[in-house]
């Protein structure tokens, strides 16, 4: 049995019929209503159940008139704050080593970018960002160089990992297994994407990460192109899953490149998860095999699209903000 049979029998998909990307492409051509789903901005957009708190922040935000990256970093700080929310800021899942440390991006319409990567002690992580991409020559600081920027920028330190999870850790440093998981608790990192009603994009994404993982190990949210991508003339783009297959294939840079070269947000964000499935599948590292990713076109067009059942997205717009289930490649 070849190893990617094999993958779909552990995900109790033994008799999936194989998808290849002709089918794909078939099925998308059937289905043009669902390639195009075009909104009049405002438009807010952001990865699972926790979008909702966070859609609501940035709608605020936009209807006093303040700007779509005002909308983005507002709106996942709510996510942040959270104690209860075990993927973002504090109250996150540690690393294997017990401690918290935390990935996040922010991008404008004008494709100004910044971010922070294996951050501890700071609550919000994506303020951190902002204040790389606009007040200092870089885009991206690490650890203790990000710490030390951030505190001089004025941030407090605060304790990020709380008892409820420092007992988890203990717990699960008994056996010390690296699962990731996915799709847990209908809320990972969160990307966030919002359309200004003067067309400007734009977007942030953040994590605490995968949980349990090595000291050290970054992901892809706070890579540019990767976790997160805006490009003001063309669109938006933002994923949530396993990091490493999003760095793998740049995947939020391709879904803006495929809507630049004529692709609906939909399509753009199939093709992106497609390019995972067909590269890497087959890995035996596969297990925790999921990936979704969001689009936002600067004409108001949304894609949504996962590897795996389980991801949901926010959508906020028309004077509503709602919870709804993404499609995804893998079918029974
Ligand atoms: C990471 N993409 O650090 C994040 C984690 C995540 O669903 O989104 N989990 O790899």
């Amino acid at each position: 049995m070849n190893s990617r049979r094999k993958f779909l029998q552990k995900l109790g998909l033994g008799s999936v019929a194989l998808i290849t990307a002709p089918t794909i492409l078939a099925q998308e051509a059937k289905n043009d209503q669902r390639a195009i789903n075009k909104y009049k901005p405002p438009v807010v957009i952001s990865t699972w159940s926790h979008g909702i708190q966070a859609n609501e922040e940035a709608m605020n935000i936009l209807s006093k008139g303040e700007t779509a990256l005002d909308a983005v970093e507002k709106g996942v700080r709510v996510v942040e704050a959270d104690p209860n929310n075990h993927s973002v800021g504090v109250g996150g899942y540690p690393d294997a080593s017990g401690h918290v440390t935390l990935d996040a991006s922010i991008m404008d319409h004008l494709g100004n970018a910044g971010s922070v990567c294996y951050l501890q002690d700071i609550l919000h992580p994506i303020s951190v960002a902002r204040k790389v991409m606009e007040e200092s020559p870089h885009v991206l600081l690490a650890g203790q160089g990000a710490l030390d920027f951030a505190l001089q920028k004025g941030f407090k330190r605060v304790k990020l990992l709380t008892p409820e999870m420092e007992k988890t850790w203990k717990e699960w440093a008994k056996t010390s297994i690296y699962k990731p998981i996915v799709n847990f608790e209908s809320h990972d990192t969160i990307g966030l994407l919002a359309l200004d009603e003067q067309g400007r994009l734009a977007g942030s994404c953040t994590t605490s990460g995968m949980p349990f993982k090595l000291p050290g190990r970054v992901g892809d949210s706070p890579i540019i192109g990767a976790g997160l991508f805006v490009d003001g003339e063309v669109g938006a783009a933002t994923a949530t899953g396993m990091g490493e297959l999003m760095m793998k294939t740049l995947g939020s840079f391709l879904i803006v490149e495929l809507m630049r070269n004529g692709k609906s947000a939909q399509e753009a964000c199939e093709i992106a998860v497609k390019r995972i499935w067909d590269r890497y599948s087959d890995d035996q590292n596969s297990e925790f095999f999921q990936v979704g990713y969001l689009a936002l076109g600067k004409n108001g067009d949304i894609g949504a699209y996962a590897i795996l059942p389980g991801f949901q997205y926010a959508l906020a717009v028309n004077g509503e903000n709602k919870l709804i289930d993404s499609d995804y490649l893998i079918k029974k």
